[in-house]
């Protein structure tokens, strides 16, 4: 969507709003929180300048000028204004010009410092305004996740407050160490709608996470729509599905086109998972014909696993992986198809390879890059597949093997960053096969060193899934998510050398206020100063 308004004619809307905004502004303006400083994000920032004299204020003449002539970098400022709006109560107008009279947050495309790279940014703040510069539209994005939090806490409530906008002054320059930043949400265990989707993508994108993988089948139910194998989502996702029958519900092409699409909008990328050829029961009790005996087995709500597979020496069975990918693929506009490939126990070592060896490269005919779990390095991945280790240990031969072949790996250790984990033993929620997580063992690792022989150039990042065994509502999500999430986002991001648990929670501590405004339902570690 691109609009196109004259300058003039766009200060001269600014202008007409002006009087109103500045007779409505407080009168008396008191700083309610200590001042920030430049360091005080999360994910912490590469490299920080403070100038104690460069201080910026919002006030009600500020304007948010965006690089004329790019509608992505136009929608980033609109997002920032709307961000902006309800607690300055400014009118923070969003004008695609060259340049303004007025105090500004400029979102500029080009002129970065060259480190900033595809996904960071710099940001300058003067005493007249603070300047983002970007190589892309999602650098601008990143850039306008730190202005939020270089803000008071109270810029996330819902209604004006009365206090002064003030932006530490400085020059900030950032970028990611790892350009594979995720989350994981399980639709199949319970079912969770498009809103619930859509909060959690608000939730993560402000802490620089730039994937979230969605896991759309499994054992107790399927969760997208294929409309070659309608039942799927009618019967393996319909009344009755989902752990102890409560989790029902899917998604049609349709609601996951707009989950796709609202992430997008936040430079958040939607990796859809379809597991397979274990953890497929929701199918094969839809359809009989899935199975080697041509007997459909019945549903399942239990939260076992390991025990189905689909009947590899079956053609059919190919037929059906094939139409799914096909139509997963064409409404998928990320570069990742992820075929899961964990826990096939009832399937031979054998049968896992020859499936896996037939499957990968249905992924590469229809466009899209294979990921999966890290079992599909014991199949002969092609190079450019990603394979997901979720291992408690430190060592994996099929893993190295398949790195020196060229694989590169996405992190996500059970016993660091699985945000299903209890945190300790007396967590309502979650599970603890992998270990009790508390927020300092989440944040005490380092992706380049947690498995041998797989360093820092074969990691492409790192990813916190959350499976929902055990989870329902959003606030459930939330509980796990936070603060746990915040710490695997930051050791996607940060440098190595920046690594710090004493920074790290009290920086945590300061996200507090934020949530509770923000209505996330956090679980208070004891770990952490919260404030
Ligand atoms: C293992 S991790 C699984 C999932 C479970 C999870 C629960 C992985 C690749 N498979 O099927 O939901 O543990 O923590």
């Amino acid at each position: 969507m691109r609009r196109r308004h004259t300058t003039t004619r766009l200060l001269a809307i600014a202008a007409l709003a002006l009087p109103l905004t500045l007779s409505a502004a407080p009168a008396v303006a008191t700083p309610s929180t200590p001042a920030r400083q430049l360091t005080d994000v999360i994910p912490v920032p590469v490299d920080t300048r403070p100038d104690a004299r460069a201080a910026f204020r919002l006030s009600p003449l500020t304007v948010i000028r965006t690089a004329p002539g790019s509608s992505a970098a136009w929608q980033v400022g609109r997002q920032l204004a709307d961000t902006l709006r309800p607690a300055t109560g400014y009118p923070l107008p969003v004008l695609p010009v060259p340049s303004t009279p007025l105090p500004e947050i400029a979102l500029v495309l080009g002129e970065a410092d060259h480190r900033v790279g595809q996904e960071g940014y710099q940001l300058d703040v003067t005493r007249r305004g603070v300047t983002i510069r970007a190589t892309t539209p999602a650098g601008l994005f990143a850039g306008t996740q730190t202005l939020r939090q270089l803000l008071p806490a109270d810029i996330e409530a819902p209604t004006r407050q009365r206090t002064t906008w003030t932006i530490p002054g400085g020059r900030i320059i950032d970028y990611p160490r790892f350009a594979y930043r995720g989350a994981m949400l399980d639709l199949a265990r319970h079912f969770h709608t498009v809103d619930e989707i859509t909060a959690y993508v608000d939730l993560i994108s402000q802490y620089k996470i730039n994937y979230l993988h969605l896991h759309l089948t499994d054992d107790q139910g399927w969760r997208i729509q294929i409309d070659s194998w309608p039942r799927l989502t009618t019967v393996g996702g319909g009344p009755g599905t989902g752990v102890d029958g409560v989790g029902p519900g899917y998604l049609t092409k349709a609601d996951y086109q707009a989950v796709v699409a609202y992430a997008a909008a936040r430079h958040v990328t939607i990796v859809p998972e379809i597991d397979m050829p274990g953890h497929t029961n929701a199918a094969q009790s839809t359809y009989p014909e899935l199975n080697c005996d041509g007997v459909a087995p019945p549903p399942r709500t239990d939260i076992a696993v390991g025990y189905s597979s689909l009947c590899i020496n079956d053609e059919l069975t190919y037929r059906f992986v094939e139409d799914v990918i096909r139509e997963l693929a064409a409404i998928t506009p990320g570069p990742y198809l992820h075929i899961g490939g964990d826990e096939a126990h009832a399937t031979t070592d054998e049968d896992y390879r020859t499936f896996m060896n037939r499957v990968l490269p249905l992924v590469s005919k229809y466009g899209k890059r294979a990921s999966g779990w890290n079992e599909i390095a014991q199949a002969d991945p092609p190079a450019d597949a990603v394979a997901q280790f979720w291992g408690t240990g430190t060592t994996n031969a099929d893993l190295v093997d398949a790195v020196t072949r060229g694989t590169k790996v996405i992190m996500s250790p059970a016993n660091k960053s699985y945000l299903d984990m209890k945190y300790d033993a007396t967590t309502r929620l979650g599970l603890r096969w992998a270990g009790l997580i508390e927020v300092s063992d989440a944040y005490g690792w380092d992706p380049a060193t947690r498995v041998t022989g797989v360093g820092e150039s074969a990691v492409l990042g790192v990813e916190a899934p959350l499976w929902s065994e055990t989870l329902r509502s959003l606030d459930d999500i939330e509980y796990m998510a936070f603060p746990r999430l915040p710490a695997i986002a930051e050791l996607g991001w940060s440098t190595t050398t920046s690594h710090d648990w004493e920074s790290f929670r009290t920086r945590l501590g300061e996200q507090a206020p934020r949530w509770r405004l923000q209505q996330v339902n956090f679980y208070p570690s004891p770990q952490v100063p919260w404030i």
